[in-house]
């Protein structure tokens, strides 16, 4: 969040003391004195020497010189002692006496320095030695051989970085590990030596300058305790950092302490050091994770599971960075997955019973629960249970997911939200994320962008998420040249300035290594960090796959590829860290466990999915999993209630607080509402809330520009006029020990954030979490996850969800766009019958709810606005609710409702019938117009003006899915002479007419016709033509008055 805010202060440049202190090693020597200003002021920069580049190199050495004097050449020393003396413009710099006293204690090789008489090619050679040691730390990954197969550029690019190329022959080691032929650094420097034309490389160095001593800047830390090296020794220890089997991509980051800390995890000689029992542990790991998909191909060979062969090291990865999470302070990860490797990170990292796992490939176990299921490498999963390695207590929860890469990233997102909200952990040191990802979802889906961009927000941040990418440098059969346009897979992370860390996935101790890094880089700064696997896929796409068609050449290498795991077991056992008998019995001991268990998964006659929940609600349903009840207590309020919250809706609830002339008549208005005891449709939302938060559920309003509404009707959040950033939000000054309020103005991503919120519905019951909008028209952008997850969620993983979501609808000649939130698929996706009426039975209200994927309604007054969102956390059971909002509404005089519609004894009214002179004799009525929303308003007027209301009756349905057959049939029943007709304003296509055409026909017996009148079929939504939406309009309007239109018809 407030990064963004703070960054332009950290781009200022520090202080020499700030600098000073934040990176000296241990330096005492910050105090010593300085005068303020003199670094970066004219009198130094008036030095002839100091111009351009060679600012830092300077900024370098006074560093040093601050830190200890005696650590810099005599010259530097001199110039800073006069500058800081105050010495005038130009006359600081002395040239400099004789050397060689000062640093007689070096090497004799680093005497070459003393030797040096011009202090400008000291100064030259200083800097193109800094500049080169810049360059490995920005381009080295380019070097670094990262492909397990040696056959691909894992940054699809060939070529090599001209810094650290030089095309004379020069210096540059970085020419002669030409990463094709994988040159020794011995024989670099033997090529080097014979090369004819050596001198005048790249930075103007060259082979002489190898033995010469040079000062390290503070920007490196190869040095470890020492402050000089020679170059070649730092052009070693700089091709050990980052020229190995770790790329890391840190450069981008705009933080200087950020990129140190980076660099001090990768340069610090032999920071990458392991016990001899952190690499039987990590061996053991292998042993599984290879072990564990042997077993699977050997007692079910046709059957696809997705295999993880040739990333076996996820295993230990994914447990490392649980291990180090775990140590400091982590005890929930909350993880979304893809499908390779699902079911070994289910068996070996979350520790599902193996038996569970496999008795899902038993194609003749029945289903327990009702629904749909799921495939074996979609369910989810939650455990809880000791770490062995920290032994402390950790839950573990992998999100049930579907096919559709990458949609899951955002629900995990929302999910580990919720978590650190309920536990209050306000930093995420207790909750945390790990995404996995394909290489290919990663670069291609949208979605990840999204999510990362959701990432430092204050409302959604999960303060740090760890990626893991299985980048096997394949997708099905595509390949990444034709696959994406970024050299690397993950550069979609550099929009967030997260550290990117590319290992080679056949080096399990590069892996685990750059695993605890990444962990500690989320436990200290809190944000997002990527793990870039580089690795191969051993089969094809599948295990049934033939992946020869269509990659020859790799899979010709794949097939000599040597496993992971003998290469490690061979490493450990040359290195007598373990015996060949030692790796064998661990081989052996796993392979029984899964004999065992596959015994065991024999006797298993059902499968149960609620075994594989990802987020039990304890306490909500009975033991069994069922509701509690099937009734739902009155959604109405007190009178005082009403008042109270109106009244605080209606005022600003703290001192010294402007607000804006224009809200201050907002409130006034909202304040004589609550005076004549109603509601507009913005106050009936507030006393919805307000209402539910005194009960202790915790509300989250969430999406585009909510905190005002788009229409300008909400105010929620009220903004001081005279401070930036000081804001009032009333709703949380409504009752002593009420439930917090959360109302969050979002990212533009529909995608990103309903998915968000759906993850933060998932994680209790116990909260009422809306997504708005800005118009329905947009909810499409986050398709995927209403087809993919709210409509079916529960069918597919037994997973209730509350989630509402909010959708302005209406025709009202706002053209193709900003008018509908398509209805009718919302309606298409109900799983109710059309054909058949079900039972009436006393509860047939709730348990039609029951029995919904979802609920759809289109409310028509405030009042029932404000049921419909108590009710849903009423309930005794979750389901989620889809609200067409209205835009006019929102200001129609008509549109108001009484505090009597919301006084206890009141309730959410599935349609609301006719009560005016055609209900007084039903029997004479010719017409019963059924309808929804805000047409209902245009239509009432009609009819008045067409003094009809005795011919007419009007019905609305509130409610469409589940449908009211009750109250439609007893409308039906009641105006027995009627016509049907249903009327909409959308296209014909299109809103509620397929949907209710089939059960209002039912309801009758399909005795009776159901008439159309409405707006003409079409493809897009609406006109953009003001006129034509007046004159269709007018025309559907004149046909719901026509009693002769439909008489010579069939239906
Ligand atoms: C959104 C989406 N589009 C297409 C697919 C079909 N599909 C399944 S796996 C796959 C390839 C994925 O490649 P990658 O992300 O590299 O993962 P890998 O299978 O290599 O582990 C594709 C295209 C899908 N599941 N989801
Ligand atoms: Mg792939």
């Amino acid at each position: 969040m407030h990064r963004l805010r703070t960054c332009a202060a950290k781009l200022r440049p520090l202080t020499a003391p700030q600098t000073a202190k934040k990176l000296s090693h241990n330096g005492p020597a910050v105090s010593r004195t300085f005068q303020q200003g003199r670094f970066y002021t004219a009198p130094v920069a008036a030095e002839p020497f100091l111009s351009g580049t060679s600012s830092n190199y300077v900024e370098e050495m006074y560093f040093a010189w601050l830190e200890n004097p005696q650590s810099v050449h005599k010259s530097w020393d001199v110039f800073f002692r006069n500058a800081n003396a105050g010495a005038p413009p130009g006359t600081a710099y002395q040239s400099p006496p004789p050397l060689g006293a000062s640093m007689a204690s070096l090497s004799s090789a680093q005497s070459v320095v003393v030797a040096q008489p011009n202090v400008d090619k000291l100064v030259e050679d200083h800097l193109a030695v800094q500049s080169l040691i810049r360059a490995y730390q920005i381009r080295g990954h380019h070097v670094a051989q990262l492909d397990p197969l040696g056959i691909l550029d894992a940054d699809l690019d060939s070529s090599l970085p001209a810094n650290l190329v030089t095309s004379s022959n020069g210096l540059d080691i970085a020419v002669c590990k030409e990463r094709l032929k994988r040159l020794t650094v011995g024989e670099c420097l033997q090529h080097l030596k014979s090369s004819s034309s050596s001198r005048k490389a790249f930075y103007g160095l060259d082979e002489s300058d190898l033995d010469k001593v040079f000062h390290l800047p503070t920007t490196t830390f190869i040095g470890g305790n020492e402050t000089a090296l020679p170059l070649r020794e730092i052009i070693r220890r700089m091709e050990m950092s980052y020229c190995q089997h770790i790329g890391v991509e840190f450069m981008f980051i705009n933080d200087l302490e950020q990129c140190q800390w980076i660099r001090q995890k990768f340069e610090t000689p032999s920071a990458m050091q392991f016990t001899n029992e952190e690499k039987r542990t990590l061996l053991a790991r292998l042993v599984r994770s290879t072990r564990f998909e042997e077993f699977l191909q050997r007692k079910w060979s046709s059957e696809k599971r997705f295999g993880l062969e040739g990333c076996e090291v996820l295993i230990p990865a994914l447990k490392t960075i649980i291990d180090k999470s775990s140590e400091n302070g982590v005890d929930n990860i909350i993880m979304g997955m893809p499908h390779r490797g699902r079911l070994n990170v289910l068996a070996n990292v979350i520790r599902k019973e193996l038996e569970q796992i496999f008795c899902q490939f038993d194609s003749k176990l029945e289903a327990a629960d009702e629904g749909t299921g799921d495939v074996k490498y979609h369910l989810g999963m939650y455990h809880r249970r000791i770490n062995r390695v920290t032994n402390r207590n950790i839950t573990l929860s992998l999100v049930a997911n579907p096919s559709h890469l990458e949609a899951v990233d955002p629900v995990v997102q929302g999910k580990t939200k919720a978590e650190q909200f309920y536990l209050s952990d306000s930093e995420g040191k207790k909750v945390m994320s790990i995404l996995l990802h394909g290489d290919a979802a990663f670069a291609g889906q949208g979605i990840v962008y999204e999510t990362f961009h959701l990432s430092d927000l204050p409302s959604y941040t999960t303060h740090g998420t760890i990626h893991v990418v299985v980048n096997n440098q394949i997708g099905f059969t595509t390949d990444p040249r034709v696959a994406r346009s970024s050299p690397y897979p993950t550069d979609v992370a550099r929009v967030v300035n997260a550290p990117i860390f590319h290992v080679n996935g056949d080096d399990p101790e590069a892996v685990m290594y750059v695993c605890n890094v990444a962990a500690e880089w989320r436990s200290t700064f809190h944000k997002d960090v990527v793990v870039d696997l580089v690795c191969y896929r051993r089969n094809g796409h599948n295990e049934m796959d033939e992946p020869m068609f269509t990659q020859p050449l790799m899979y010709k290498q794949i097939k000599k590829q040597k496993a992971v795991l003998k290469k490690y077991a061979e490493k450990l056992i040359a290195e007598g860290v373990v015996t060949q008998q030692e790796f064998e019995a661990e081989m052996s001991k796993y392979d029984k466990i899964c004999e065992e268990a596959y015994a065991r998964s024999k006797d298993e006659k059902i499968m149960h999915i609620k075994h594989w929940l990802d987020s039990p609600w304890p306490g909500f349903f009975t033991l069994d999993g069922q509701p509690k009840s099937m009734k739902c207590p009155s959604t109405g309020l007190s009178e005082e209630t009403l008042a109270h919250i109106g009244n605080v809706a209606s005022s600003v609830p703290v001192e010294d607080f402007t607000i804006h002339g224009g809200l201050t008549r907002i409130l006034k208005g909202r304040g004589e509402m609550v005076k004549n005891r109603t509601v507009d449709w913005a106050l009936a939302e507030y006393m919805a809330i307000g209402s539910l938060l005194k009960e202790g559920i915790h509300i989250r309003l969430s999406g585009q520009d909510v905190e005002r509404g788009t229409f300008s009707h909400r105010h929620h959040v009220l903004h001081d006029q005279n401070v930036d950033k000081k804001t009032c939000i009333p709703m949380n000054h409504l009752w002593p020990n009420q439930a917090p309020y959360t109302v969050c103005n979002s990212s533009l991503s529909e995608y990103g954030v309903l998915g968000f919120e759906l993850g933060f519905a998932m994680a209790s019951p116990n909260a009422l979490v809306l997504w708005e909008a800005q118009f329905g028209d947009f909810h499409n952008t986050a398709q995927c996850i209403i087809d993919q997850f709210i409509s079916p969620g529960q069918a597919k993983w037994v997973r209730q969800n509350g989630i509402v979501l909010l959708l302005p609808h209406g025709m009202e000649g706002m053209g193709p766009e900003h008018s509908s939130a398509r209805p009718e698929r919302f309606l298409q996706m109900c799983n109710d019958d059309p054909d058949v009426v079900p039972k009436m039975m006393e509860d047939f209200a709730v348990q039609q709810l029951y029995d919904a994927n979802w609920i759809v309604v289109n409310c028509s007054t405030p009042a029932n606005y404000f049921h419909v969102l108590r009710r849903q956390i009423l309930l005794p059971f979750r389901k989620p609710l889809i609200i067409f909002t209205p835009k006019s509404l929102l200001r129609h005089p008509d549109a108001k409702s009484s505090f009597d519609m919301m006084l206890p004894g009141t309730e959410f009214l599935r349609g609301i019938v006719e009560d005016g002179p055609a209900a007084e004799k039903p029997k004479e009525v010719k017409r019963l117009l059924f309808c929804t929303g805000k047409v209902y308003y245009e239509l009432a007027k009609e009819r008045k003006n067409k003094n009809l209301e005795a011919e007419v009756a009007i019905t609305r349905l509130e409610q469409l899915s589940p449908f009211p057959f009750d109250v439609v049939e007893e409308e039906a029943k009641k105006y027995s002479n009627a016509e049907l007709v249903w009327c909409q304003e959308e296209h014909k296509n299109q809103g509620y007419y397929e949907y209710v055409k089939p059960r209002i026909r039912a309801t009758t017996r399909r005795e009776r016709p159901v008439w159309y009148v409405g707006r003409e079929p079409a493809s897009a939504p609406a006109t953009g033509n003001k006129n034509t939406h007046l004159h269709e309009l007018k025309r559907f309007l004149e046909t719901s008055f026509n009693l002769e239109a439909f008489s010579n018809l069939n239906n």
